[in-house]
């Protein structure tokens, strides 16, 4: 039997999180390896970026970034597949895992740092990570300093005073949108996971244990709840649904949520290294550009020249589709 792949990752990130559903979709060995000091020197020997997830197989080989890292795996153990039969569909969960990594992360790590009583569980929760569970003669100093390190880096995802409701409109949208589509099904391409249900499943998992945004899907969005549950330990429960079957739900959060997303990349990607505005129907927000989104955009506009047909388009809608043909 092989040795199992070590993953090293960390229970509040929502792309580690991601990976070790993954993994125990697929039934991968793995051990997973909380990345606090005990685990340091040997995450030191294979990342070449300071990030979780980080990967490391029996051969020594190791990946990072969870989107390659699941294409990679995908490609050595083919079953069960995450890829929707359909070619439409098979696009729409490229873009949706796009749309989870890249804009429903802004929502996940607003609430967890804009938020007096988030702030403080998050912090806690990093302090008990970083000190293992040992004690701690003082805690207090390590979570205040965590608190304001991480507040600083709010601007990173684009959240501050103005954008901040932007974002948490986007995201009540968005878990309305989801709320309504898994009433009909326990996975978004039907009744198995897809690609896009564990980016999803990352962001929203975290967004679920926090206070604010945990608040919120508990009081109004339970088959999302149910969801979260489910994708920690997901099981093939029968075949994908055709695209005509997800339209009536799908369709509208394609065209109102991930249109606004990729509106907001086109202008990430046009702004090169200069601070932006974008309006986003009506409301201007802006940031400094992120780079890592530029890389994703053109690695799912290439998916979407391959996919590209009118029927497809009809479930995008004119403007998703305008901005995915670049
Ligand atoms: N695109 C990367 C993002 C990885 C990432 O941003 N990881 C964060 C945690 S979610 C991280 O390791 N940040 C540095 C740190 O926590 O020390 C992926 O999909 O894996």
């Amino acid at each position: 039997m092989q040795p199992p792949f070590r993953l090293f990752g960390a229970e509040l990130s929502p792309y580690s999180v991601k990976v070790r559903s993954y993994l125990r979709y697929k039934g991968i060995a793995h051990t997973w390896i909380p990345r606090g000091p005990a685990a340091q020197a040997e995450f030191q020997k294979y990342a070449k970026l300071p990030l979780v997830p980080l990967i490391v197989g029996a051969d020594d080989v190791a990946m990072q970034d969870s989107t390659p890292i699941l294409e990679r795996l995908e490609a050595a153990h083919p079953a069960p597949s995450i890829t929707p039969d359909d070619p439409r569909a098979a696009f729409l969960s490229s873009l949706i895992e796009e749309y989870a990594d890249e804009w429903l992360n802004k929502a996940m790590f607003h609430f967890r740092w804009a938020y007096e009583a988030d702030q403080l569980w998050a912090a806690k929760r990093i302090v008990d990570m970083m000190t293992e569970g040992a004690p701690a003669p003082d805690r207090r100093p390590i979570e205040a300093a965590v608190r304001e390190r991480m507040i600083g880096r709010l601007s990173f995802v684009g959240s501050n005073s103005l954008t901040g409701p932007f974002i948490e409109r986007s995201f009540r949208r968005f878990a309305d949108l989801l709320e309504a589509h898994l009433r009909g099904r326990p996975y978004l391409f039907g009744h198995r996971p897809a690609l896009a249900d564990f980016g999803v499943f990352g962001q929203v998992y975290e967004l679920l244990s926090d206070p604010t945004p945990g608040g919120i899907l508990r009081a109004h969005h339970p088959h999302v709840v149910d969801y979260v549950e489910r994708m920690l330990e997901p099981e093939p429960q029968g075949e994908w649904d055709p695209p005509e079957a997800l339209a009536p739900t799908l369709a509208p959060l394609l065209q109102s949520e991930v249109r606004v997303f990729l509106r907001w990349s086109a202008a990430n990607a046009a702004a090169g290294d200069a601070p932006y505005t974008v309006d986003l129907d009506g409301a201007a927000f802006s940031q400094e550009p992120q780079k890592y989104a530029v890389k994703s955009l053109a690695a799912i506009r290439e998916k979407y020249r391959a996919a590209k047909r009118d029927d497809l388009d009809a479930l995008l809608g004119a403007e998703a589709a305008a901005v995915l043909a670049g």
